[in-house]
């Protein structure tokens, strides 16, 4: 204690020591992190001035003074010893700021957008107003896979999962009232990159008609997520095959942003997606980290950009699930990998490019629909683990979320989640209150090495790229979701309300309820007005340039160049060029990606074999009865049951579908995968080819009132009422009625929270027998 005390009298006055020629006792490396500290303290505006008033101004009633950042005194006391990690510091395994929350605290940014831009704007401005701190666009499948909202593939689509964007128009009403060189925006964007940043752009441009659109350009602040890696492991919202998409699309938007648009963040390098397709910790974190080394290969190697003007504008998106110590930890890991491996591979002069920010977003994979209420201290204790990982921007869950998208009321639920956490709990007052445990530091370690593993497992097929071609990266991915699924179907792994404690009292939840019908009517309207308005000539003319550009194989990354694609985004936004003709001038060029699947096999009856004697022990009995279910009825049918699991419209989220398919094959059943982004037709063809007894759809984004009853429709019209349709996914209560009574438009609904034996059992009930 006394030392302690000795040493906080000199760190009083350390400010003075440190500006002075410093003294033999006062260690550099705290020199380091104070200047550093000082920095932070005037760029923010802190109303602390310096970091001895972090340290002597923040006291607890019980008179204890609440140190910024805490370490091992003696090691940072010792010469002879290695020096301490500190935020701020390579390799930043404590924080990329050397204040962090002190200072300023993380971004609320909530991820928001649904049926028109003028709903959305409302909403944001709302959301805004009660405390929200940046924005963060949801936008619809039908724009994320660059279709217009009258493109026949998309009826079902149009205004569900996000907000609808055609044109320019769509997206000047977006951001209406909302000044675009203030406000930081984030937009989740891969596939339709190019069109939907040549708008937004262009939106800025026209919101600041007397400055010079480069002044403008140079103001923007924001972050386009642009990361089209983890869209062909796990997202599925790619329009392009692999090579163009990054060497044309990822490629020109790094060259242009980096001197067009500094303040803006080029790629959010995504983990997110991999976390809720089913990946570990470790996955999320290898492969994330792989994904990233990948980008920046590109730029160097492939676009010869300097590494130093595209690492510093590369950020990254963790998802937060339940395991809490290995999420913070899994946050430490990913600064300190981060760090050593772009310091190893690229050398880079400044140290920003060593410095990883992320975004994190609570785990939407782990709520349920059964007795929401739980959702919300879910939600929390994820939010805690991104927020004692550092993270710089957080989005929170709505309770809501296994049903469907937000209300106004279970919006505000999710954003005063953080705004408690941010404003009554003291949470921020230290930087990196885990470090020096004992357990988290020995777990950021062991974290550190297993995804270090799969970093050098993806270099030894050459890069990410030839990784995900190989198949895999998804390959690891889905069996680790089907064991998760296992755990859960075994009870392992406890989910209250769903396998522990179960109760059959919810009540029905408020649902958004999105119009499809009424936001596309509302979006052809628009599309039409667009179309009459503008000169067809000029529209004609950039396309032509666009679908030159694409025909190119030169690297065109640099922002002078005139054949930049995002240069020319920008353009054919002005001209009023929609979405859907920007994408398919370059659909002309490059043509449309087309995944081949397979499905995993044996990783779900394995996870049963081996679980824990813990695991309810009527689980494996179950499995086995329903194992010989399936057996009699080949026996008696002279064949397997056969079941096609297809998903409808634009709908790319494939985890449950692919879960489903490796669980009932794992079972005994045949299965069949469609391919994604199928319409009604062609998943009825697709059933009576492979005669089928059974269509699983598997739906997430909401179109299923639309889709299902198209596909009855389809199976009546050409003489296959006989296949049994059934349904699972985010289909709220509801809804059920409308789609087994109304329209009769499937035979069976499963909700979230469904085990597979179970489903397997009653679909196979479902079957009428020939024999019987
Ligand atoms: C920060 N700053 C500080 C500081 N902390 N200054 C002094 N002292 C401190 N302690 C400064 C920063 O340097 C920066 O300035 C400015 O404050 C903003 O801080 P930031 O940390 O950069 O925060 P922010 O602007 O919020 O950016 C966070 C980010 C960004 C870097 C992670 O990329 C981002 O906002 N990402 C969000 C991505 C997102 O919303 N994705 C949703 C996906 S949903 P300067 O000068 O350095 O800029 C999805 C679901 C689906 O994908 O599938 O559909
Ligand atoms: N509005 C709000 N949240 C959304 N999410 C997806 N779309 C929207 C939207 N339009 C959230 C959900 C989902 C995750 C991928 O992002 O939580 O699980």
């Amino acid at each position: 204690l006394t030392k302690r005390l000795h040493l906080h009298q000199l760190l009083r006055h350390s400010s003075a020591v440190s500006s002075s020629s410093s003294t033999s006792t006062y260690p550099k490396r705290l020199e380091e992190w104070e200047s550093l500290a000082q920095k932070e303290l005037i760029k923010s505006k802190s109303k602390y001035k310096s970091p001895s008033d972090l340290r002597t101004q923040r006291v607890t009633p019980e008179g204890i003074e609440i140190q910024p950042v805490y370490y091992d005194v003696d090691a940072m006391f010792d010469e002879s010893r290695e020096d301490p990690e500190m935020p701020g510091i390579e390799p930043f395994t404590r924080g990329p700021y050397a204040t962090m929350y002190t200072s300023r605290p993380w971004t609320i940014r909530q991820y928001a957008g649904y049926s028109t831009a003028k709903e959305s704007n409302e909403f944001y401005r709302k959301n805004l107003a009660a405390g929200q701190q940046g924005l963060s666009v949801a936008f619809d499948l039908a724009t994320h896979r660059g279709y217009d909202s009258d493109h026949e593939r998309v009826k079902g689509d149009v205004g569900m999962a996000g907000v609808a964007i055609d044109s320019i128009l769509d997206m000047k009403t977006l951001f209406d009232g909302i000044p675009l060189d203030k406000m930081s925006v984030s937009m989740t964007m891969n596939g339709a990159v190019l069109p939907v940043l040549g708008m937004y752009i262009q939106a800025a441009i026209e919101q600041n008609p007397d400055e010079d659109p480069s002044t403008v350009m140079k103001k923007l602040r924001g972050t386009v997520q642009n990361d089209i890696l983890k869209e062909f492991m796990v997202r599925n919202t790619y329009i392009y095959p692999p090579k163009p998409s990054m060497e044309r699309v990822v490629s020109d938007i790094m060259g242009f942003m980096s001197s067009e648009m500094p303040k803006f963040n080029s790629i959010s390098i995504s983990g997110y997606h991999i976390q809720e397709a089913g990946g570990t910790a470790e996955l999320e974190l290898g492969l994330t980290i792989a994904d990233g080394l990948e980008y920046l290969s590109l730029a160097v190697d492939h676009a010869k950009l300097d590494v130093d003007d595209i690492a510093p504008r590369l950020s990254f998106f963790w998802g937060i699930g339940m395991q809490y110590y290995i999420e913070v930890a899994k946050m430490r890991a990913a600064r300190r990998l981060w760090s050593n491996c772009v310091k190893e591979k690229f050398n880079p002069k400044n140290p920003k490019s060593l410095l990883l920010r992320t975004h994190c977003q609570t785990s939407g994979y782990s709520l349920t629909e059964q007795q929401p209420m739980n959702n919300i201290i879910r939600t929390t204790i994820e939010a805690m683990a991104a927020i004692h990982g550092g993270t710089q921007s957080l989005h929170t869950n709505s309770y809501d979320e296994a049903v469907g998208l937000p209300t106004a009321e279970t919006a505000r639920v999710a954003r005063n989640t953080q705004l408690i956490l941010q404003e009554e709990t003291g949470l921020g007052l230290t930087v990196d209150p885990w470090g020096g445990s004992y357990m988290m530091e020995s777990l950021t370690d062991e974290i550190y090495e297993k995804a270090l593993l799969i970093i050098q497992e993806v270099e030894s097929m050459g890069g990410m790229t030839n990784y995900i071609s190989s198949g895999m990266a998804k390959m690891r991915i889905e069996e680790s979701a089907t064991k998760k699924q296992a755990r859960i179907d075994t009870g392992d792994d406890v989910v209250i309300g769903v396998n522990r404690y179960v109760r059959n009292d919810d009540k029905d939840q408020e649902v958004l309820q999105i119009e499809n019908s009424v936001v596309l009517s509302q979006q052809i309207e628009q599309l039409n007005r667009l179309k009459g308005e503008r000169d067809d000539a000029e529209v004609e003319a950039v396309l032509k340039k666009l679908e030159h550009s694409a025909n190119l194989t030169y690297n065109t990354s640099h922002p002078d160049d005139p054949n930049n694609l995002l240069r020319l985004s920008i353009e054919a936004a002005k001209k009023r060029c929609t979405l859907g003709e920007i994408s398919f001038a370059l659909e002309k060029a490059w043509g449309r990606h087309r995944p081949n699947s397979t499905i995993v096999q044996g990783a779900y009856s394995a996870a049963f074999s081996t679980a824990s004697e813990a695991a309810d022990n009527n689980s494996k009995a179950e499995y086995e009865s329903i194992m010989k279910m399936v057996e009699d009825f080949e026996e008696s049918e002279g064949r397997r049951p056969r079941l096609l699991v297809a998903k409808l419209g634009q709908d790319g989220h494939d985890r449950g579908a692919r879960v489903i398919a490796s669980g009932f094959s794992d079972i005994g059943w045949d299965v069949d995968v469609g391919p994604l982004f199928s319409t009604p037709e062609e998943v009825v063809m697709q059933a009576i080819d492979s005669d089928v007894h059974v269509i699983g759809i598997s739906s997430q984004a909401g179109s299923h009132k639309t889709l299902l009853p198209a596909l009855k429709k389809e199976l009546e019209d050409k003489g296959a009422s006989n296949i049994i349709v059934v349904a699972g996914g985010v289909i709220p209560k509801q809804d059920w009625d409308y789609l087994l009574k109304e329209t009769k438009s499937c035979q069976a609904v499963f909700g979230p929270g469904t085990r597979i034996p179970k489903a397997a059992a009653e679909v196979l009930s479902l079957i009428p027998r020939s024999s019987l």
